[in-house]
């Protein structure tokens, strides 16, 4: 006697399945294959992605595609681990014709270094004025932002755009700028020592970030003009008082008018 199976058992996966995928992965980047078994002999078991429960369970449904036989979960849409998160949680059914299995694939999206950094420079920089011969001084205080999700692709800092800088260095782990050397205050020879254009000192920053490749955005120039010590401090008209106070005087007598110019 032969026994004829029937199909009265359901399909089962055969594990919990964890993989992980590079945000801006290409359509066709295969991500795991899932595998099921099943007791019967017949039926053919299919697969097919589940709307997931809460807010975005048709956008994530709608990165992958699962090879109805074979299992295989592959990239369909664009992944951005800025905006979907860590983990994406992908419902996958499996079906022999009459019963269903379902699990939860836990997807870890990966960061890729797709955002630049961004110059903090403080407004209206371009009319910074310093006073001369201020070796290390800092002239700026500066900074960058990057929105990637992890380090060290959303580390950012500033920095020199270009190889050197005669007048400038970055200092403070790329918060601020400094002078390098001393920077005298110079005078035209020819319109009886005014202010030299030589006064006014350029200097191109960047934002940079850590990720490898680094990705760089360029600052807009700063000018910082450097100005004349104040070599006309207030003075006294004289350099000491005597004055006579009747001692009859009282609180808010008038003592005398000191002047300076
Ligand atoms: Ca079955
Ligand atoms: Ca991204
Ligand atoms: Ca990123
Ligand atoms: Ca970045």
């Amino acid at each position: 006697m032969t026994v004829q199976d029937i199909n009265d058992n359901p399909p089962r996966f055969t594990q919990l399945f964890r993989a992980s995928v590079f945000e801006n992965s290409s359509p066709g980047t295969v991500v795991l294959q899932v595998t099921s078994t099943d007791a019967d002999e017949a039926g053919v078991t299919r697969y097919s992605l589940l709307p997931s429960a809460g807010a975005s369970s048709s956008a994530v449904a709608a990165l992958f595609n699962i090879d109805p036989e074979a299992g295989t979960i592959t990239v369909a849409g664009p992944i951005d681990r800025e905006s979907t998160g860590d983990v994406l949680a992908v419902r996958v059914a499996v079906n022999d014709g009459a019963f269903n299995a379902e699990t939860t694939v836990t997807i870890d999206v990966l960061d890729e270094n797709d955002v630049a950094p961004a110059c903090r420079l403080p407004p209206s920089i371009d009319a910074i004025q310093t006073v001369e011969d201020a070796r290390m001084t800092v002239v700026v205080n500066v900074s960058a932002t990057d929105a990637d999700a992890t380090s060290p692709n959303r580390d950012a800092a500033i920095s020199l755009s270009g190889r050197w800088n005669r007048d400038f260095v970055v200092v403070d782990g790329g918060r601020a700028v400094a002078w390098r050397r001393p920077v005298p205050f110079r005078t035209t020879s020819v319109s009886g020592g005014r202010s030299s254009p030589l006064n006014a000192h350029r200097v191109t920053l960047a934002a940079v970030d850590g990720g490898r490749p680094a990705v760089w955005t360029e600052c807009r120039p700063l000018t910082v003009t450097v100005l004349a010590e104040n070599v006309f401090s207030p003075e006294f008209d004289r350099s000491a008082y005597l004055v006579a106070v009747p001692n009859t005087a009282t609180v808010g007598f008038l003592v005398m008018t000191l002047r300076a110019r």
